[in-house]
Protein backbone atom coordinates (compact mmCIF):
# COMPACT_ATOMS: atom_id res chain seq x y z
CA UNK A 1 0.00 0.00 0.00
CA UNK A 2 1.07 3.05 -0.81
CA UNK A 3 0.39 5.00 2.62
CA UNK A 4 2.16 3.98 5.81
CA UNK A 5 0.35 3.13 8.52
CA UNK A 6 0.33 4.76 11.59
CA UNK A 7 -0.81 3.08 14.91
CA UNK A 8 -1.33 6.05 17.15
CA UNK A 9 -1.70 5.90 21.14
CA UNK A 10 -3.63 8.12 22.44
CA UNK A 11 -2.88 8.27 26.69
CA UNK A 12 -5.90 10.71 27.55
CA UNK A 13 -5.27 11.90 30.80
CA UNK A 14 -3.11 8.46 31.85
CA UNK A 15 0.40 8.26 32.96
CA UNK A 16 2.38 10.99 34.88
CA UNK A 17 5.72 11.60 33.31
CA UNK A 18 7.64 8.68 35.72
CA UNK A 19 4.94 6.14 34.40
CA UNK A 20 5.81 7.52 31.15
CA UNK A 21 9.05 6.61 31.08
CA UNK A 22 8.81 3.07 32.31
CA UNK A 23 6.15 2.66 30.24
CA UNK A 24 7.99 3.80 26.77
CA UNK A 25 11.07 2.02 27.68
CA UNK A 26 9.62 -1.35 28.44
CA UNK A 27 7.16 -0.80 25.09
CA UNK A 28 10.53 -0.39 23.11
CA UNK A 29 12.13 -3.50 24.25
CA UNK A 30 8.95 -5.40 24.01
CA UNK A 31 9.34 -4.37 20.17
CA UNK A 32 12.85 -4.33 19.29
CA UNK A 33 12.89 -5.79 16.03
CA UNK A 34 9.81 -5.64 15.35
CA UNK A 35 8.24 -4.15 11.85
CA UNK A 36 8.55 -0.58 12.77
CA UNK A 37 12.09 -0.28 13.20
CA UNK A 38 11.93 -1.00 9.07
CA UNK A 39 9.58 2.11 8.88
CA UNK A 40 6.84 -0.09 7.70
CA UNK A 41 3.98 1.09 10.11
CA UNK A 42 4.53 4.20 11.99
CA UNK A 43 3.71 3.61 15.98
CA UNK A 44 3.02 7.59 17.98
CA UNK A 45 2.32 8.33 21.23
CA UNK A 46 0.27 11.26 22.66
CA UNK A 47 1.18 11.37 26.09
CA UNK A 48 -0.06 14.63 28.56
CA UNK A 49 1.24 17.34 27.89
CA UNK A 50 3.36 17.46 31.00
CA UNK A 51 5.07 14.11 29.87
CA UNK A 52 6.27 15.80 26.71
CA UNK A 53 9.41 17.01 27.78
CA UNK A 54 10.29 13.57 29.36
CA UNK A 55 9.42 11.40 26.94
CA UNK A 56 11.30 13.43 23.65
CA UNK A 57 13.83 13.30 26.04
CA UNK A 58 13.81 9.86 26.34
CA UNK A 59 13.04 9.02 22.75
CA UNK A 60 15.79 10.95 21.26
CA UNK A 61 18.60 9.35 24.20
CA UNK A 62 17.81 5.90 23.35
CA UNK A 63 17.10 6.77 20.00
CA UNK A 64 13.12 5.09 19.85
CA UNK A 65 11.71 5.25 16.77
CA UNK A 66 8.43 6.62 18.11
CA UNK A 67 6.91 9.75 16.85
CA UNK A 68 5.23 12.10 19.53
CA UNK A 69 2.18 14.29 19.72
CA UNK A 70 0.28 16.01 22.01
CA UNK A 71 -3.63 15.83 22.89
CA UNK A 72 -4.37 19.07 22.19
CA UNK A 73 -3.26 22.55 21.14
CA UNK A 74 -4.72 26.43 21.50
CA UNK A 75 -5.65 28.14 18.19
CA UNK A 76 -3.57 30.82 19.81
CA UNK A 77 0.04 31.42 19.29
CA UNK A 78 1.04 33.12 22.27
CA UNK A 79 -0.82 35.70 25.19
CA UNK A 80 -3.21 36.23 27.66
CA UNK A 81 -4.51 32.39 26.88
CA UNK A 82 -4.58 30.76 30.92
CA UNK A 83 -3.81 27.28 30.69
CA UNK A 84 -3.95 26.67 27.05
CA UNK A 85 -0.51 25.16 25.27
CA UNK A 86 0.49 26.81 21.75
CA UNK A 87 1.46 24.90 19.12
CA UNK A 88 5.32 27.06 18.57
CA UNK A 89 6.03 25.41 22.18
CA UNK A 90 4.72 21.77 21.09
CA UNK A 91 7.10 22.08 18.07
CA UNK A 92 9.68 23.01 20.20
CA UNK A 93 9.91 19.67 22.17
CA UNK A 94 9.60 17.74 18.98
CA UNK A 95 6.49 17.12 18.75
CA UNK A 96 4.72 15.85 15.17
CA UNK A 97 1.45 15.28 16.13
CA UNK A 98 -1.56 16.63 17.75
CA UNK A 99 -4.82 15.47 18.30
CA UNK A 100 -7.32 17.50 17.66
CA UNK A 101 -11.20 17.54 17.85
CA UNK A 102 -11.40 13.98 19.43
CA UNK A 103 -15.04 13.61 20.82
CA UNK A 104 -13.96 13.97 24.52
CA UNK A 105 -13.05 17.39 23.58
CA UNK A 106 -16.15 18.31 21.77
CA UNK A 107 -18.22 16.85 24.95
CA UNK A 108 -16.59 17.85 27.82
CA UNK A 109 -15.10 21.13 26.31
CA UNK A 110 -17.96 22.37 24.16
CA UNK A 111 -15.24 22.47 20.95
CA UNK A 112 -17.36 23.16 18.26
CA UNK A 113 -16.46 22.65 14.89
CA UNK A 114 -15.46 25.85 14.41
CA UNK A 115 -12.53 25.44 16.84
CA UNK A 116 -11.70 22.68 15.74
CA UNK A 117 -10.93 24.49 12.23
CA UNK A 118 -8.91 26.74 14.09
CA UNK A 119 -6.83 24.61 15.78
CA UNK A 120 -6.28 22.58 12.81
CA UNK A 121 -4.68 26.08 11.15
CA UNK A 122 -2.61 27.06 14.67
CA UNK A 123 -0.83 23.06 14.29
CA UNK A 124 -0.40 23.68 10.76
CA UNK A 125 1.34 27.19 10.74
CA UNK A 126 3.71 25.89 13.77
CA UNK A 127 4.64 22.63 11.35
CA UNK A 128 2.53 19.84 13.79
CA UNK A 129 0.50 17.26 11.86
CA UNK A 130 -3.22 17.77 13.25
CA UNK A 131 -4.56 14.51 13.86
CA UNK A 132 -8.33 15.65 13.14
CA UNK A 133 -11.00 13.97 14.75
CA UNK A 134 -14.36 13.04 13.56
CA UNK A 135 -17.44 10.72 14.11
CA UNK A 136 -21.11 10.64 15.54
CA UNK A 137 -23.07 9.28 18.11
CA UNK A 138 -25.25 6.72 18.43
CA UNK A 139 -28.22 8.90 17.85
CA UNK A 140 -26.54 10.77 15.44
CA UNK A 141 -26.02 7.52 13.37
CA UNK A 142 -29.47 6.58 13.64
CA UNK A 143 -30.63 9.75 12.43
CA UNK A 144 -28.64 11.30 9.46
CA UNK A 145 -26.78 8.12 8.78
CA UNK A 146 -23.36 6.99 9.05
CA UNK A 147 -21.61 8.81 7.32
CA UNK A 148 -23.16 12.84 7.29
CA UNK A 149 -21.82 13.98 10.59
CA UNK A 150 -18.45 12.72 10.13
CA UNK A 151 -18.11 14.16 6.39
CA UNK A 152 -19.42 17.26 7.92
CA UNK A 153 -17.19 17.85 10.79
CA UNK A 154 -14.31 17.12 8.18
CA UNK A 155 -15.68 19.77 5.93
CA UNK A 156 -15.34 22.49 8.08
CA UNK A 157 -11.97 21.22 9.75
CA UNK A 158 -10.05 20.94 6.13
CA UNK A 159 -11.98 24.77 5.43
CA UNK A 160 -8.76 26.74 4.26
CA UNK A 161 -6.28 24.28 4.12
CA UNK A 162 -3.60 24.44 1.98
CA UNK A 163 -4.00 21.37 -0.48
CA UNK A 164 -0.24 20.31 0.51
CA UNK A 165 -0.60 20.44 4.09
CA UNK A 166 0.12 16.88 6.34
CA UNK A 167 -2.90 15.89 8.30
CA UNK A 168 -4.27 12.51 9.32
CA UNK A 169 -7.71 11.91 9.75
CA UNK A 170 -9.31 9.65 12.24
CA UNK A 171 -13.10 8.45 12.13
CA UNK A 172 -14.19 7.94 15.84
CA UNK A 173 -17.46 6.88 16.14
CA UNK A 174 -18.60 7.67 19.76
CA UNK A 175 -20.54 4.89 20.45
CA UNK A 176 -17.74 2.80 19.87
CA UNK A 177 -15.76 5.05 22.40
CA UNK A 178 -14.08 3.13 25.54
CA UNK A 179 -17.33 1.19 25.15
CA UNK A 180 -15.65 -1.91 23.85
CA UNK A 181 -18.94 -1.90 21.26
CA UNK A 182 -16.25 -1.80 18.24
CA UNK A 183 -17.64 -0.43 14.86
CA UNK A 184 -17.76 -3.41 12.51
CA UNK A 185 -14.86 -3.27 9.99
CA UNK A 186 -17.30 -2.75 7.06
CA UNK A 187 -19.16 0.18 9.11
CA UNK A 188 -15.26 2.00 9.65
CA UNK A 189 -14.39 1.27 5.97
CA UNK A 190 -17.85 2.90 4.28
CA UNK A 191 -17.00 6.29 6.51
CA UNK A 192 -13.11 6.25 6.05
CA UNK A 193 -13.66 6.05 2.48
CA UNK A 194 -16.33 9.43 2.58
CA UNK A 195 -13.83 11.10 4.57
CA UNK A 196 -11.34 10.30 2.14
CA UNK A 197 -14.06 11.60 -0.48
CA UNK A 198 -14.10 14.71 1.69
CA UNK A 199 -10.41 14.93 1.23
CA UNK A 200 -10.35 14.93 -2.48
CA UNK A 201 -13.12 17.55 -2.71
CA UNK A 202 -11.20 20.24 -0.75
CA UNK A 203 -7.76 19.58 -1.31
CA UNK A 204 -7.54 17.39 -4.18
CA UNK A 205 -7.08 14.00 -5.65
CA UNK A 206 -3.00 14.15 -4.51
CA UNK A 207 -4.08 14.80 -1.11
CA UNK A 208 -6.82 12.43 -0.68
CA UNK A 209 -4.22 9.27 -2.19
CA UNK A 210 -1.76 10.96 0.79
CA UNK A 211 -3.17 11.14 3.47
CA UNK A 212 -3.71 8.34 6.48
CA UNK A 213 -7.50 8.14 7.89
CA UNK A 214 -7.34 6.27 11.05
CA UNK A 215 -9.67 3.97 13.05
CA UNK A 216 -10.59 4.91 16.68
CA UNK A 217 -12.54 2.95 19.02
CA UNK A 218 -11.79 0.10 20.98
CA UNK A 219 -8.93 -1.05 19.26
CA UNK A 220 -7.47 -4.38 20.32
CA UNK A 221 -4.81 -6.78 19.43
CA UNK A 222 -7.82 -8.91 18.61
CA UNK A 223 -9.81 -6.77 16.34
CA UNK A 224 -6.46 -4.73 14.98
CA UNK A 225 -6.12 -7.10 11.60
CA UNK A 226 -9.57 -6.94 10.61
CA UNK A 227 -9.98 -3.32 10.45
CA UNK A 228 -6.64 -3.02 8.27
CA UNK A 229 -7.41 -5.25 5.57
CA UNK A 230 -9.87 -2.32 4.52
CA UNK A 231 -8.57 -0.06 1.75
CA UNK A 232 -9.56 3.31 3.39
CA UNK A 233 -8.28 2.43 6.91
CA UNK A 234 -4.71 3.50 6.98
CA UNK A 235 -3.83 2.61 10.32
CA UNK A 236 -5.93 3.11 14.10
CA UNK A 237 -6.06 5.90 16.95
CA UNK A 238 -5.52 3.28 20.05
CA UNK A 239 -6.94 4.77 23.50
CA UNK A 240 -7.52 2.12 26.65
CA UNK A 241 -5.42 -0.64 24.49
CA UNK A 242 -2.18 1.89 23.88
CA UNK A 243 -1.76 1.70 27.89
CA UNK A 244 -0.85 -1.82 27.77
CA UNK A 245 2.41 -2.90 26.88
CA UNK A 246 1.85 -6.13 25.63
CA UNK A 247 -1.79 -5.32 24.01
CA UNK A 248 -0.16 -2.09 22.19
CA UNK A 249 2.86 -3.97 21.09
CA UNK A 250 0.43 -7.03 19.87
CA UNK A 251 -1.22 -4.13 17.90
CA UNK A 252 1.63 -2.45 16.36
CA UNK A 253 3.15 -5.98 15.16
CA UNK A 254 -0.33 -7.01 13.67
CA UNK A 255 -0.67 -9.26 10.69
CA UNK A 256 -2.70 -8.85 7.80
C1 LIG B 1 -11.16 6.61 21.09
C2 LIG B 1 -10.02 5.74 21.40
C3 LIG B 1 -8.71 6.53 21.27
P1 LIG B 1 -10.52 3.68 23.01
O1 LIG B 1 -11.22 7.69 21.99
O2 LIG B 1 -8.79 7.84 20.85
O3 LIG B 1 -10.16 5.25 22.72
O4 LIG B 1 -9.57 2.87 22.16
O5 LIG B 1 -10.28 3.50 24.48
O6 LIG B 1 -11.93 3.45 22.59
Amino acid sequence: RRRTPLIAGNWKMNLDHLQAVAFVQKLHWTLKDAKHEDGSVEVAVFPPFTDLRTVQTLLDADKIPFALGAQDVSAHDSGAYTGEVSGAFLAKLDARYVIIGHSERRQYHAETDEVVASKVKAAIKHGLVPVICVGETLEQREESGPTAVSVGQLEVALEGVAADADIVVAYEPVWAIGTGQVASPEQAQEVCAALREVIAAKLGADAAARTRVLYGGSVKSANIASFMREPDVDGALVGGASLVVDEFAAIIRYQK
